[in-house]
């Protein structure tokens, strides 16, 4: 089994219910076991700003499958559970990113691993380090990083768990 680390966000409908639905969408496939989820955080948008504040979180999974038919499924299941790819950087039922996948570097048309903005994304880097404290990507230490990105980025923890 491979380790992946995956970002869900979603600002639209219920979203807490919406990243429930679709760890729950991941876990029920035989290759994916969801093995850890970071704490449920709300935060603000980044890129296109005029639109709702997010609810993210971050989960690692133990996969079977390799990563273009990961990517397939995280794209496949964002459709199910109701996305609509409109604006580009616009509002989203649910986001599921690829972030990493053991410690492999991967750059395809279709697909950029690590995350080709993972490290300067608060959203992506509180719940990270929440979860995997001592992971270095790139020669970063995510929880330092995380530290300077939240001082400038806001985000706050919910207490509600999704998982
Ligand atoms: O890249 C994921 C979608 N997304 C997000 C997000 O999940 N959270 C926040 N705070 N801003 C975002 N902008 C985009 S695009």
């Amino acid at each position: 089994m491979a380790v992946a680390y995956i970002g869900l966000g979603s600002n639209l409908g219920d979203s807490p219910d919406n990243l429930r639905q679709a760890l729950r969408a991941l876990n029920s496939v035989p290759e994916i076991v969801v093995d850890k989820v970071a704490g449920l955080y709300k935060t603000a948008p980044v890129g296109y700003t005029d639109q709702a504040w997010f609810y993210n979180t971050v989960a690692r999974i133990q996969t079977t499958f390799d990563p273009h038919a990961l990517l397939a499924l995280l794209l496949q299941t964002e459709d199910t559970l109701g996305r609509v790819r409109n604006i580009r950087w616009g509002p989203r039922t649910v986001d599921l990113d690829l972030l990493l996948y053991e410690d492999l570097v991967i750059d395809t048309p279709a697909l950029t691993v690590p995350h080709p903005r993972m490290l300067e994304r608060a959203f992506v880097l509180v719940p990270l380090s929440e979860i995997a404290p001592g992971l270095v990507v790139q020669g970063q230490d995510i929880s330092s990083l995380a530290k300077v990105f939240r001082q400038t980025q806001e985000i706050v923890c919910v207490g509600d768990k999704v998982w």
